[in-house]
């Protein structure tokens, strides 16, 4: 299935006078704070969230799982999905694949589709947690940590593939997040898991393209429940600084122990330069995968507020990192809690572009913490939704695309094309 844009204009026709109104209160508004409102609009428009290719079927929990009907069946499949995503919100411009998941067959006919709905490979996922069929060694006791060398050749050599499948498919960078650790004390050394993790990462920084990036995720726990190998940001900057400039940390918001200071985080990375990206999600006790600004919309916010003040400082631009949701639903239809993320995304990057800095900063030298809370709250408490709304409309987008999603009936189309009864690949 495809939207075509005189549906998505039409859809627009109806709602434009009311939201005209909004999007011109919102821009006296801020204009009185001296904030121009099409800047950040045009800041919105630039900023695009990569789809990972294992959110487009229900997630399930390791107690069962309720499918969704019409789910993606293929990797052409998702490519329509992440598609017809983008041509809702145009801020979805591409897909993230999981291999091997999603291995791509033939990759030029893979691109061409993937062109054709205008999306880009974003970075591809290694899998070294799960054993595949007709596998030889098995990842039960880790893979890149393992004690047996057999093994770590195994996974090294599998991270090497799914380089090679990227690079087929344009993408610039590869992801890995490790499983690896152990469920009891004594169960592994430390220091050697660590080596072992090293040399491994070591073989296949050396295999990754000129202009390739590897991504290092860290996890505070699960499926290991005693130790995990790259346990914590400092844990993966420090395998990042001894494997080189391509190597940067990757932060999944869901990664950490409770009420860990991830904005603190997020400036101390950005400050040594070593921040590859983000994992949106949103949890209220572990890596619960739920929609991103569901449950800490505040703690989003504070987070992009340090996104935006260590781009600035750096003279990056927002699309030289890398911003992924990763998510996975049971109760939800994925898309609809997709478009549901990247809104809430873009409304936390807005909020933190309307800050006050200049005064930000001067209260803070003044030791003036009430005020200093006030101007960060003054943002967070402005209702930038239309600058959302005119940012996806200028750039061809819904004004509502959730709205728009439910009157094209586009979860029946899509089970009418799939059926009723199909299963997303991965997760
Ligand atoms: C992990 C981690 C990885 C993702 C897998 C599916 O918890 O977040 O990024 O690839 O889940
Ligand atoms: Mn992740
Ligand atoms: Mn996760």
């Amino acid at each position: 299935m495809r939207i075509e844009q005189y549906q998505i204009d039409q859809h627009n026709d109806s709602l434009l006078s009311r939201h005209n109104n909004h999007f011109i209160f919102a821009k006296e508004q801020l204009a009185e704070q001296g904030i121009n409102a099409d800047d950040v609009v045009k800041a919105l428009a630039d900023f695009q969230v990569a789809i990972p290719s294992w959110a487009l079927g229900t997630g399930g929990t390791r107690f069962g799982r309720f499918s969704g009907v019409g789910e993606p069946r293929s990797l052409e499949e998702k490519i329509e999905d992440v598609g017809l995503l983008h041509a809702l919100n145009r801020s979805s411009g591409s897909i993230s694949l999981h291999i091997p998941w999603d291995i791509p067959g033939q990759a030029q006919s893979i691109m061409d589709l993937a062109s054709s709905v205008n999306l880009k490979f974003d970075a591809v996922n290694s899998n070294t947690f799960q054993d595949q069929k007709d596998q030889e060694q098995s990842y039960k006791f880790g893979s890149l940590s393992h004690v047996d060398p057999k093994v770590r050749k195994q996974a090294v050599e599998h991270n090497i593939e799914v380089i090679k499948y990227g690079k087929e498919l344009g993408s610039k960078a590869l992801s890995i997040w490790l499983s690896d650790g152990s469920c009891f004390p004594g169960q592994s050394n430390f220091v050697k898991s660590f080596q072992n993790t090293l040399e491994s990462l070591q073989e296949i920084y050396a295999a990754l393209p000129e202009d390739w990036k590897v991504y290092v995720e860290y996890k505070a726990y699960e499926p290991n429940f005693y130790s995990t190998v790259i346990q914590d940001w400092g844990s993966s900057l420090l395998f990042c600084q001894k494997l080189g400039p391509k190597a940067d940390v990757l932060v999944d918001l869901g990664h950490h122990l409770p009420n860990a200071n991830i904005e603190q985080i997020v400036a101390t990375l950005m400050m040594e330069g070593r921040l590859a990206g983000f994992h949106f999600n949103d949890s209220k006790y572990g890596d619960d995968d739920l929609t991103v600004g569901s449950i800490r919309p505040y703690m989003l916010f504070l987070i992009f507020v340090e996104l935006v003040e260590g781009m600035k400082r750096a003279g990056r631009a927002s699309d030289t990192y890398a911003w992924m949701i990763d998510a996975s639903h049971n109760v939800k239809d994925p898309l609809e809690d997709l478009l549901q993320s990247v809104e809430a995304i873009l409304l936390a990057y807005a909020q933190s572009l309307i800050v006050d800095r200049k005064k930000l900063e001067q209260a803070r030298n003044e030791n003036d913490v009430v005020l200093a809370q006030q101007i960060l709250q003054n943002a967070f408490r402005t209702d930038v939704r239309p600058l959302v709304r005119e940012s996806m409309r200028l750039a061809g987008g819904a004004l509502d695309p959730i709205a728009l999603f439910r009157n094209l009936s586009v979860r029946t189309e899509l089970m009418n094309e799939r059926g009723g009864l199909t299963v997303a690949t991965g997760l």
